[in-house]
């Protein structure tokens, strides 16, 4: 059994990851309305993820025996401004989501629930390569330059990306 402070700031993390997951979605829909079909599918995969994180959390709640509820989400935002502002709007999301892991796993080490601590450790993992991530896009992008006339390189190199992070996915599935 996990406490009531515990079980709140789960069901708290539930609800970033369910925000992170429509607002992937939201980025891959803009992203094929400018025609760019790397960017597209890379999205709708972080979508996939993001929605799977979610769900884990909502596993790991009913097997401790706490109520995982499912979230109200926000509205997410339509439109970007440009694919860098897009990309900068992920890595932000991603560190606001890493940080609250942390401050979860403090919540496991103060009361000394090693169940939950156990159960984040995947998490603290997850985000140190999403964040990692994320960041080798930006910088790829400041270093192509985000204009219309180089929206086709950075696309292709999210392509490139998009495809290195499937053939991943689908080792780790066979391992
Ligand atoms: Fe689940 O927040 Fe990104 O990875």
């Amino acid at each position: 059994m996990i406490s009531k402070k515990m079980t709140d700031a789960l069901n708290r993390q539930i609800s970033l990851e369910g925000y992170a997951s429509f607002l992937y979605l939201s980025m891959s829909a803009w992203c094929d309305d400018q025609g760019l079909e790397g960017c597209t599918s890379f999205m709708r995969r972080q979508s996939d993820e993001e929605r799977e994180h979610m769900l884990r959390i909502f596993e790991y709640m009913s097997d401790v025996g706490a109520h995982a509820l499912t979230p109200a989400i926000a509205q997410v935002p339509h439109t970007f401004e440009s694919s860098q502002k897009m990309f900068e709007m992920v890595y932000a999301h991603e560190q606001k989501v890493s940080k609250s892991i942390y401050e979860l796993m403090a919540i496991a080490k103060e009361e000394n629930d090693f169940t939950t601590d156990n159960f984040l450790q995947w998490y603290i993992t997850e985000q140190r390569e999403e964040e990692n991530l994320m960041r080798s896009i930006l910088d790829k992008i400041k270093l192509i330059g985000d204009s219309p006339m180089t929206l086709y390189y950075i696309d292709k190199e999210i392509n490139a990306i998009n495809a290195a992070e499937l053939k991943k996915e689908a080792a780790e599935g066979d391992a």
